[in-house]
């Protein structure tokens, strides 16, 4: 038997990052859509997750990519989302859309190159000083195309180098997130590609340094809650980018394509005690053709129901046809939770918190689209990249 009081206690705590990309135009290399209402600047960023906040009430918080969201006033970009509700949370760093890094950042060859990487590594703690960010995430684009490209025991070297530098200038409860992906832009050797690599240069660093899980960032097939049982096991789970993807990172709506991984992942991440502060819950997503908010909302909302379900797991009985070797009971047990409707409960908990029931028909209602719409004409409109 599950402690539903309990589970909606739990679900009423969850926080769910959004990420200020999300809310700009995105697309492939082939094209980008613009879309009427999209933010112009990171002020308006943070007013779109605002609204994806209040009405969902699980995204406190949205995380900001350096350079695309650079302000000239950091308190002032803090002062205006504690206004609306939110934090400014995750700072992202970018060290892949520069002319100088075409052969790496903090791998490249050239010393000179990789200083300047590891100086807007440094610029972004600076960030998180004046926002009162925790975390900083590392994805970087690094890697090589042809085998004799470079050295890749070097690079491994150069990039334990800038991640010490870095971690030295992180202050009390400040962290390191180090993201690993598989492949891309890289397509032969990728300098941090897998959980193993980012997990031992994060153990090398010390106990603030932790290992970020993108959905999107591994091969087909990959047991993903694996990786995230073994992280929580070693205490170096720092949190997820989640999104969805059929092929490779197609940074789609999390949950959308495999809601039974997601439900899956949440499972470990319950069983393991990851369902807390220390684990950052955010997505990494771009919304190519679909509208942006309401893909937010939808996203939230599908992490919010997989992980409703991850709850409702009977722990005793699993655990019970386990130590007895019943696998089909076991089996069962699992699914019977995955197969619950958690819909109406999660109703229940909006309805609790003084939420409309239905976000994305609030969002819908509240006029905010045309709002938006008609207000945020001329200017440019912020975009992945812009
Ligand atoms: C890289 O593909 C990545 O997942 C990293 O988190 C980047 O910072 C982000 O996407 C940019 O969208
Ligand atoms: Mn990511």
């Amino acid at each position: 038997m599950t402690d539903l009081a309990a589970v909606k206690a739990a679900l009423k705590t969850q926080a769910v990052e959004t990420p200020s990309w999300a809310y700009g135009n995105s697309g492939t290399r082939f094209k980008v859509f613009a879309r009427p209402g999209v933010p112009r600047t990171a002020y308006e960023k943070v007013d779109d997750a605002a609204r994806v906040h209040a009405l969902t009430g699980a995204a406190p918080s949205v995380a900001l990519h350096i350079p695309w969201d650079r302000v000239d006033d950091w308190g002032a970009l803090a002062k205006h989302a504690d206004e609306r509700g939110v934090r400014l949370g995750t700072v992202n760093s970018n060290t892949f859309q520069d002319d100088d890094y075409r052969l790496g950042s903090v791998c490249h060859p050239d010393a000179a190159v990789r200083s300047k990487a590891v100086r807007h590594l440094l610029e972004c703690v600076d960030i998180m000083d004046a926002t009162g960010s925790r975390d900083l995430k590392l994805w970087f684009a690094d890697g090589t195309n042809y085998p004799g490209q470079d050295d890749i025991r070097a690079r491994q070297d150069r990039l334990a180098q800038a991640l010490t530098e870095v971690y030295a200038r992180l202050g009390d409860g400040q962290r390191l997130l180090l993201e690993y992906k598989l492949f891309e832009p890289a397509f032969y050797t990728t300098d941090v590609p897998d959980w193993g690599t980012a997990y031992a240069h994060c153990l090398r660093l010390g106990p603030k340094a932790r290992v970020v899980v993108d959905t999107g960032h591994h091969a087909p097939g990959t047991n993903i809650e694996f990786i995230v049982a073994t992280l929580l096991r070693e205490d170096r789970l720092g949190g997820f980018d989640f999104n969805s993807r059929f092929y490779a990172d197609d940074d789609l709506m999390a949950g959308a394509a495999d809601p039974f991984q997601l439900f899956r992942i949440m499972y470990e991440v319950v069983r393991g005690g990851g369902l807390c502060a220390d684990v950052a819950f955010m997505l990494d997503q771009c919304h190519n053709i679909e509208g942006k908010i309401p893909a937010v909302i939808r996203s939230v909302m599908n992490v919010q129901e997989a992980t409703a379900k991850a709850l409702l797991v009977d722990r005793a009985a699993l655990s019970a046809a386990q130590s007895a070797g019943e696998v089909l009971d076991a089996n069962a047990v699992l699914m019977d939770a995955y197969d619950t409707d958690v819909r109406p409960l999660l109703r229940e908990v909006r309805e609790e918190r003084g939420l409309d029931p239905d976000p994305l028909g609030a969002y819908r209602r509240s006029g905010w689209q045309q709002r938006i719409e008609t207000e945020r004409v001329g200017g440019e409109q912020a975009g992945w990249g812009a």
